[in-house]
């Protein structure tokens, strides 16, 4: 209990130990990190998030450090949360954050990756989990990288506010931009290596396939960048404080909570409800025995397993 409350001490101070510990119970599920997230202290005021997806080596890492060095010179304090849905290994992370963005972590960011080892809700689940802790702390932007792949990326838009979509020349545009759901979700376009060939003819082609600008509606600018010499960076820091502006003239924070809330809600809610009906081992052996003999159909077993349930109570 003395340790738990150090520790909260700690984060509210926004100590990098205690922050790590803090991080850490939470991300391994262990009863302290529960405690931990009950007693936070819930933040006043608004902290922007932004999300870099894009694929893999595309550049985000470099970019994120970039815009972290360029908030932090005036003042801002920022931590990262680096998003690897793939890390199995529990010390990789930590060997990772060691390695992670030294310049920034030397202008005194916070610097942190996350692997989810089936969070209860998925990754969007532990990235919003460690989002809560981050709000406790005494930061003012924070920027989630994550791995353009599969569905997490959609996921982890969910919990921010801003979504920065990485495309470099020459990977074969098309297969980049036709990726279902991922045009859709980006508030900022960033052609990142524009000192390569093709980087311009992106940067036009992707703003040839943005639907014409409506008044009231967010127009996502496309913005070139070489994140290795910090070209465009700054470019990109005034657009994210733009959105950021926007977001909030149109009183959209209340929304972006409420859709947020009940999104995790949902998600927490189905693993919890799955695992207790799982748990009634010999129901849901009869059950899956059901389905796979084709006797029923999967919809009327589960409506079955769901009553059941409910009737206990
Ligand atoms: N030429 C050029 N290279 C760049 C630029 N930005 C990043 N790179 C290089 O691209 C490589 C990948 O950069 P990272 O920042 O690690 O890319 P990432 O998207 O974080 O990669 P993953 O996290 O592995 O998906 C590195 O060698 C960078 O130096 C750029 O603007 N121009
Ligand atoms: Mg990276």
């Amino acid at each position: 209990v003395a340790e738990l409350e150090a520790v909260l001490r700690g984060v509210v101070a926004g100590s990098p130990r205690a922050l790590g510990r803090a991080l850490s119970w939470v991300e391994n599920g262990h009863e302290a990190g529960r405690e931990l997230l009950r007693l936070l202290p819930r933040r006043q005021g608004w902290l922007p998030t932004v999300g870099f997806t894009g694929p893999p080596g595309a550049g985000k890492s470099t970019l994120v450090e970039q815009v972290g060095l360029r908030l932090q010179a005036r003042g801002e304090r920022v931590a990262v949360l680096a998003v690897d849905p793939s890390s199995p290994f529990s010390g990789g992370a930590l060997l990772g954050d060691r390695l992670r963005m030294p310049r920034l972590v030397a202008a005194g960011g916070f610097v942190r990756s996350l692997a989810t080892r089936g969070a209860l809700g998925g990754l969007a689940a532990a990235c919003a989990d460690f989002l809560e802790v981050l709000r406790a702390a005494p930061f003012s932007w924070v920027l989630v990288e994550t791995v353009g792949v599969g569905q997490d990326e959609v996921d982890v838009a969910s919990v921010v506010d801003t979504v920065v979509l990485l495309q470099v020349p020459g990977l074969g545009d098309d297969v980049q931009l036709t990726k279902a759901g991922v045009m859709e979700i980006a508030h900022v376009f960033v052609v990142n290596k524009k000192d390569r060939p093709g980087a311009m003819d992106l940067v036009r082609m992707l703003e040839s396939l943005l639907p014409p600008p409506e008044a009231d509606l967010w127009r996502p600018p496309v913005l070139p960048v070489a994140a290795t010499t910090g070209e465009g960076v700054e470019e990109l820091v005034a657009a994210l404080e733009e959105h950021q502006r926007f977001l909030a003239a149109r009183g959209q924070h209340r929304e972006l909570s409420r859709q947020r809330a009940e999104r995790r809600l949902s998600a927490i809610l189905a693993d919890l409800l799955v695992r207790e009906i799982k748990g009634q081992t010999e129901a849901w052996q009869l059950a899956v025995a059901a389905v796979a003999e084709g006797r029923e159909d999967p919809l009327t077993v589960a409506e079955k397993l769901l009553q059941c349930q409910w009737g206990k109570r």
